[in-house]
């Protein structure tokens, strides 16, 4: 009697065997189907799953065997994003070398993964940490190098003292490592960059081509590109000949400034205080700013302080004598490190001139009350109006003006228009072992010197001590430092410092391509095919990181000639978070479930199906047991139906409905669910899609006691009916899917079965009549579209005027909506 009990143990084992020995899953390059490429972020291998990352397979794995039935070729790959810290620390406190560790986490994850029946095309497993993919990392470097897109250059950095190592500005959030949450300090260092400016342009303007893409992370990408257009204006100092060159996208507050302010690293400071009074106090803020953490600079909320230099400059146009302070609000990196300060404008400026008592003079009002200017304001006017005070561009509107005193300024030689971006190159030095060896030599006579191409990979020492201390790991390996330059053969030594592992998850998607290719970091004609990825799917917290990585690494590929494509991703979909208890799940927190113990007691269909159902994919999933018991309880029902079914005495012939004519609501059900679910599924409504296949077996249940006796042209719709239960059930519960299927007498395998159509004649313009019952009494009806949603039909109910008097003033205990026909009111 197993065939009657739900046992999904047994169930998934099997349909798990069968697929792989099958080879369900592989792509097949013969085939001519329209492609369709399914990808989701891959996995640090930490050694365990946890439910966010059952997560997001569900929804990939969902979306892959979905358009597998719609007709499509899938390629759904996974890897490992195997490079990073957490091996190297395992390896400081345990003495395993990393490499070890991380095969290990990997071998145990993918069977976890496997349990969890993803269908994955495992022949295309890619893991970064292996020689054969980490080769072509280098390759690209040094490709990179050679088109000058990978530099050398000396600067501040933001230094994570715990990790002791580089962080990237994008691993900086709100001032703290975005590994180990340690305040990021500031340091003095040459290192590696990737010169991702130059592609500044590009990456900001083809975001308007990512249609595909949430309207959140296109805005967090613009925002961080940055892009303002501005002007460069040179203001002569008082005592010399030398000129010091601002940057401000408001030229039309020009006349309002009554001050400039110079970073705390500006070369020209020096110059600036030399033989002055100043000098000791400007050099002791200098020492204080230069501690002070980048981000922290930048806020909003940050105590704006500076020191007077001593120096003045002269107005470009109003020659007024205009002194030049050092303030820490000011940034190196941007701009020209200096700026001409406007307090009745803006609102930095504005707190430093009150902390300060620098003068506020007031250029722009409102444009409703020209000419009145307010005698002191308590905050800067930052808003567009009409200008005053201004000499001849007095009574302009902002606009206006902002070209106005550009064109003047550029005609006068005095300035010029500028374009910048907030943007910068992308350090990609890290002083750690485990990642991808930069592939250098430095030569005392040739300077930096690629390794040949041919030497590749330059491939990771073994016979490194892991302390956690004294630097960078590599260079405590002889064997790996001494190397002779290629250019003129002599001892040189070798680079020490290794990839940002964010460079390996930059073009990780075009290595499932050809994972096994050996001359080429992938094979253009099957780029061709596949590119590019038509669904992308992970966490919002890589929406600046890695998606503008991979971008720009797509467009430096494109320029390498590699492949066509400029954009990797058509279609994104950013999942939201699983919390429990209202924090999210993590180690730290104590409040993790893992996913293993719920697939032992209940099965992956049943935990796929819940994280499935219990939330949209960008919203967050609260952990519920319920909810799981739920999943587990509507999955065994569906069992026990089709059980029912095919278990009944009299075997009707089970065909397909299209011919028989037969009208009856089990027929026009089916086509509405077909409708629903595929619609659903296309806009990522997975939790609606479930609801209208548990609505469909609250139907067939009911009513198929009664049609498994009756004639045999209801029997054809009936078997129907269970077949396109299963049928779309399949890809929420793929290994129920298939057994149920097998049982309902189909071939295997359900996964390569064509996705039903349904018939648009008995979906559309059809209406039905709608009761409104108040305790059980019948008080109004109304007509409605066949298969409007219970929400919908309950607000039409509550709105019912007779029922809304009825209603009036007294509680609502409950309402049920009964198969969309009736709807009866508890109060
Ligand atoms: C005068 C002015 C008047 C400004 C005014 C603003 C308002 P966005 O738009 O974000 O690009 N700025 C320029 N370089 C800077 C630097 N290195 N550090 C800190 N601030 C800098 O910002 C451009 C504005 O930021 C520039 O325009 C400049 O202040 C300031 F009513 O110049 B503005
Ligand atoms: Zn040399």
């Amino acid at each position: 009697m197993s065939d009657i009990e739900y046992q999904p143990q047994a169930i998934e084992t099997r349909w798990q065997a069968y697929w792989k020995v099958n080879q369900t899953f592989c792509v097949d390059a013969t085939s001519s189907r329209p492609k369709y490429y399914c990808l989701e972020m891959f996995p640090y291998p930490s050694g365990k799953i946890h439910m966010g990352h059952v997560r997001v397979y569900s929804i990939g794995d969902l979306m892959a065997r979905f358009k597998t039935m719609r007709g499509f070729d899938l390629l759904h790959p996974m890897g490992w994003d195997a490079f990073g810290l957490p091996a190297e620390n395992a390896a400081i406190d345990k003495g395993v070398p990393p490499a070890d560790w991380t095969i290990q986490n990997i071998s145990a994850m993918r069977v976890q993964l496997e349990k969890l029946g993803l269908s994955y095309d495992w022949d295309r497993e890619v893991t970064t940490c292996l020689p054969d993919y980490y080769r072509w990392n280098q390759w690209l470097f040094i490709k990179m190098f050679e088109r000058g897109l990978a530099y050398q250059k000396e600067s501040t950095v933001n230094w994570c003292p715990s990790c002791e190592t580089v962080l990237a500005n994008e691993q900086v959030i709100d001032g703290l490592c975005w590994r180990c949450d340690s305040t990021a300090a500031q340091k003095r260092l040459t290192q590696w960059f990737l010169k991702i400016t130059a592609y500044a342009e590009e990456l900001l303007e083809s975001l308007a081509t990512l249609s595909g893409w949430p309207q959140r992370v296109l805005l967090m990408q613009k925002n961080w590109i940055g892009k303002s257009s501005g002007l460069e204006l040179r203001f002569p100092l008082s005592e010399s000949k030398d000129t010091l060159t601002i940057f401000t996208t408001r030229p039309d507050t020009l006349f309002g400034v009554t001050f400039l302010c110079i970073a705390p690293e500006h070369p020209m400071i020096p110059l600036l205080i030399a033989e002055k009074a100043e000098r000791t106090a400007v050099l002791s803020f200098i020492e204080k700013a230069q501690g002070q953490d980048k981000t922290v600079r930048t806020s909003l909320t940050l105590e704006k302080e500076g020191v007077f230099t001593g120096a003045y400059a002269n107005h470009p146009l109003t020659q007024e004598r205009i002194p030049i302070f050092v303030g820490n609000f000011v940034l190196m990196e941007y701009g020209t490190g200096i700026i001409m300060a406007v307090p009745a404008h803006d609102q930095r400026d504005f707190e430093f001139a009150t902390k300060y008592n620098l003068p506020i003079r007031t250029v722009i009002v409102p444009t409703q009350e020209t000419e009145s200017v307010p005698p002191s304001p308590l905050q800067a006017y930052t808003d567009e109006g009409v200008l005053v005070q201004s000499d001849i561009f007095t009574g302009l509107s902002t606009e206006d003006a902002r070209k106005a005193i550009c064109k003047y300024t550029e005609k006068e030689g005095l300035g010029k228009e500028k374009i910048h971006y907030r943007l910068r190159d992308w350090g990609v030095s890290r002083q750690r072992y485990w990642g991808t060896p930069i592939p250098i030599i430095h030569c005392k006579q040739c300077g930096a010197v690629p390794v040949p191409l041919a030497d590749l990979p330059v491939r990771l020492p073994e016979d490194i001590p892991f302390t956690g201390k004294g630097g960078s790991p590599l260079s405590q390996s002889p064997t790996f430092l001494n190397a002779a330059c290629p250019k003129c053969h002599l001892q040189a030594f070798r680079e020490t410092d290794t990839m940002d592992t964010f460079f390996d998850s930059s073009w990780y998607f075009l290595r499932y391509l050809s994972p096994h290719e050996t001359h080429a970091p992938f094979d253009a004609s099957t780029a061709a095919r596949w590119l590019p990825v038509d669904q992308y799917i992970g966490g919002v917290e890589h929406a600046i990181l890695h998606l503008l990585y991979a971008r720009f690494f797509t467009k430096v590929i494109a320029d390498l000639g590699l492949m066509e494509i400029r954009e990797p991703f058509q279609n994104l979909l950013t999942q939201g978070m699983v919390i429990k208890d209202g924090a999210k799940m993590s180690k730290s927190k104590g409040n993790v479930v893992n996913p293993d113990v719920l697939i032992a007691q209940y099965g992956a269909d049943t935990v796929r199906l819940f994280s499935l159902f219990a939330a949209p994919p960008e919203k967050d999933l609260s952990w519920s047991d319920d909810g799981v018991q739920g999943a587990f309880r509507f999955l065994t029902r569906v069992h026990k139906l089709v059980s029912r079914y095919s278990h009944r005495d009299h075997k009707a012939s089970v065909g397909h409905t299209e011919n028989t004519g037969v009208v009856s609501d089990m027929h026009r059900m089916t086509q509405r669910t077909i409708k629903r679910v595929t619609e659903d599924i296309e806009k990522f409504s997975f939790n609606t899609a479930i609801s209208a296949l548990m609505e469909y077996y609250n139907f067939l249940s009911s009513e198929i006691e009664y049609a498994i006796t009756e004639e045999s042209s209801y029997q054809e719709i009936l078997g129907s009916a269970m077949d396109h239960l299963v049928l779309l059930l399949s890809p929420f519960a793929p290994h129920l899917g298939e057994s149920l299927w097998e049982m309902l007498g189909h071939p295997p395998s359900i996964s390569q079965v064509a996705w039903p159509s349904y018939d648009p004649a008995y979906v559309a313009y059809e209406t039905v009549e709608v009761v409104v019952q108040i305790n059980g009494k019948i008080k109004a009806k109304f007509n409605a579209q066949a298969g409007t949603s219970d929400d919908i039909l309950q607000e039409r109910a509550l709105a019912e005027p007779k029922v809304a008097t009825a209603v009036a003033g007294k509680q609502i205990k409950k309402v049920f909506v009964v198969k969309g026909r009736l709807i009866n009111i508890v109060l």
